[in-house]
């Protein structure tokens, strides 16, 4: 097709650290049309480019940096940024979202993505400005922490510019680092620190001086504004401003859904010192991703009085889940995680795995729940890898097949649990379940869903509802690459999104166009977890045991788990709407429809 594209800049950046070499891709419109940007993008090159069983560790994985059509444009918090790769905490599919300037700066530089490959010979800064990329030295920076190392490179290369970089954690290749941005913001859950690490690559910097050019700018701008205003004017605002996603943590207790002692329980006797309110009370400032009209980055003094930026699933992970009952502690473990540039979801798990295999002398560890002086230690020597941290720093999966004990080994597909426990919950057992990247809440958060509309149900209707929001969450948020807050919190209307699209980029897409670009999303992943894994069964779909084993033991569901003939019924409901076979591999008729027919003969290889 040869009609112009506007809202892509049609060029991705691929940038080859063995060479130092940067060169233009321009990809085909088909690209963007099929799979939008962002994660779309991300699965694209990977499946299309990555050598089918690469160590994500070596070399020749893939770095990918993508926005979307939408990314750095005026609009309801459009300052976003996906990060992928195969991950090397799971083998599958990997990627993250991180609120950054340097989304908005790569968007300025006129690229849409950057593709990157092979290993720097020494630590090293990749430098892009406008169409010109290099690599600079990073010696000086290399084991520097992620705070001190970004005040250095603001220094060197201005307040403007964007900055992603690892800290310790991603130099000692801890499966589950993140890279980090603005002192507390982190995206890649599944380890995407890690592979920047195994590339010897500290810091990505990015300036850029251009504007994308949109289809209909005078349009996009009157439907942004109306936007923001409706974000502005919601209900739900000022309470928002207020407590942000810590909100959650009072929702959590009386829903019986805080992850507690390892996911044992779903309520936390100190939860009061945790949660939103308390928070308010020693809140110092709010920060927010770039472009953001609701700001929920809110910013408390921790127990050694520095600064921690704090969010729900950082402080249930680092507090309830391991018995810290003081936010000033599990905010302390928070920031620290930051420093380190380590994900807090998973290091909430694994400092829970431990502590419950320590109790049950499994492992060699002196720890019980709740001691946050020597839950500190145990943060450094798995950054550092040191002792027990080598262990620590291969995640709950590989911990557990190591030590013998996966009964209590909360992950699925090796990512480990978001803070949402499930025994009484089989919808969003699902969710995590069916998540492509392992057990992430972000592509369909229906917990709250669910409990209004009957938790106790495995009816088909909980199905239908993760893939609707899956559609939206992972899908259409993932790919046009915006926060998908101002929907889930204030109730934003998904169909601006679709007029904000056709106004960038020209195209006259419905909201269901862009379901079907995720449908064929979470396809190719799903083909693509296929191909690294060589094969697929229903196990790899299955949330831990525990929540079918043992019951909670406490609080106003006591006696609740999940019922594991129910849900499989559940799962398999899942996998017919989605047209995937009984063991989870899309069928050869669905992969046409999607357009995917290069990875039919894969499918049928696989299928039951
Ligand atoms: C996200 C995951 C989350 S989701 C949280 S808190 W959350 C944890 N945050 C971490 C952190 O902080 N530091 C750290 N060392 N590790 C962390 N691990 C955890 O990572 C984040 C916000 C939040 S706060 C959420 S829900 C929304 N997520 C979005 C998303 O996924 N997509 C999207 N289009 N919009 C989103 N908006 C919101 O963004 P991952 P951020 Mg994050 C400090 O990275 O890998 O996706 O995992 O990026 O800029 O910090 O914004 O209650
Ligand atoms: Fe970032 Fe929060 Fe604003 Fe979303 S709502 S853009 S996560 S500060």
């Amino acid at each position: 097709m040869t009609e112009k594209l506007f809202g892509w800049s049609k060029r991705i950046l691929v940038f080859d650290l063995e060479r130092k070499e940067a060169k233009e891709w321009r990809y085909p419109g088909e690209m963007a049309r099929d799979f939008i940007g962002g994660r779309g993008f991300a699965v694209k090159i990977l499946w299309d480019q990555l050598e089918p069983g690469t160590d994500p560790l070596s070399p020749s994985n893939l770095l990918i940096l993508a926005v979307g059509p939408l990314t750095g444009l005026m609009g309801p918090c459009m300052g976003k940024m996906v990060i992928a790769s195969k991950s090397p905490l799971t083998g599958g599919y990997g990627d993250g979202n991180i609120g950054t300037k340097a989304a908005v700066a790569l968007r300025m530089a006129g690229w849409d993505a950057i593709v990157i490959k092979g290993k720097a010979e020494k630590p090293s800064i990749l430098v892009v400005e406008d169409d010109k990329a290099r690599l600079e030295p990073a010696e000086d920076l290399w084991g520097l922490d992620t705070f001190t190392a970004y005040d250095k490179l603001e220094e060197r290369f201005g307040k403007n510019a964007g900055i992603l970089l690892i800290g310790p954690g991603g130099e000692n290749l801890v499966r589950y680092a993140t890279v980090v941005s603005q002192k507390g913001r982190s995206g890649g859950r599944p380890g995407m620190g890690a592979v920047m690490g195994s590339k010897k690559l500290k810091a990505i910097v990015i300036k850029g001086t251009k504007k994308p050019e949109l289809s209909d700018p005078d349009t996009y701008m009157k439907i942004a504004r109306e936007a923001i205003e409706s974000v502005r004017k919601s209900d739900g605002y000022s309470a928002w401003l207020r407590q942000g996603t810590m909100a959650t943590v009072a929702w959590a207790q009386k829903n019986s859904v805080l992850p507690t002692f390892n996911y044992r329980e779903g309520v936390f006797d100190g939860w009061e010192t945790i949660s939103g309110d308390y928070m308010e009370k020693i809140r110092v400032r709010t920060r927010s991703c770039p472009l953001c009209v609701m700001p929920c980055g809110h910013v408390v003094r921790d127990e050694e009085g520095k600064e921690s930026e704090v969010d729900y699933e950082n402080i249930a992970m680092l507090g309830s889940n391991i018995g810290v009952s003081r936010l000033e502690e599990a905010a302390m473990l928070n920031r620290m995680a930051d420093e380190l540039g380590i994900d807090t979801i998973s290091l909430g798990n694994v400092l829970g795995y431990a502590t419950e295999a320590a109790e049950r002398k499994k492992l060699d560890i002196d720890i019980s729940w709740g001691e946050t002086k020597k839950y500190v230690e145990l943060v450094k020597s798995i950054a550092r890898r040191e002792g027990i941290g080598d262990l620590l720093a291969e995640g709950v999966k590989r911990i557990s097949e190591r030590i013998g004990e996966t009964s209590y080994a909360m992950h699925v597909k090796g990512l480990e649990i978001s803070a949402y426990d499930c025994h009484a919950a089989p919808g969003m057992a699902l969710a995590y379940a069916t998540s492509p990247i392992g057990a992430h809440h972000k592509d369909a958060w229906v917990i709250s869903w669910e409990v209004a509309h009957g938790r106790f149900s495995y009816g088909r209707e909980k199905a239908e509802k993760v893939i609707e929001m899956q559609r939206w969450r992972g899908g259409l948020f993932e790919s046009i690459v915006a926060c998908r807050l101002p929907v889930i919190e204030l109730g934003l209307s998904l169909e601006y999104y679709a007029k904000l699209f056709n106004a960038a980029t020209g195209l006259s897409y419905t909201l269901n166009d862009i379901y079907t670009v995720a449908d064929r999303i979470y396809a190719l992943i799903r083909m693509f977890w296929i191909r690294e894994m060589n094969g697929w069964s229903i196990e790899m779909d299955m949330p831990p045991e525990r929540w079918f084993k043992e019951p909670l033991t406490r609080g106003p569901l006591k006696g609740a788990k999940l019922d594991k003939d129910k849900f499989l019924q559940l799962l398999r409901a899942y996998y017919e709407i989605r047209g995937w076979s009984s063991n989870g591999v899309p069928k050869p008729e669905t992969l046409e429809r999607l357009g995917l027919s290069d990875a039919i003969p894969l499918a049928k290889k696989f299928a039951e």
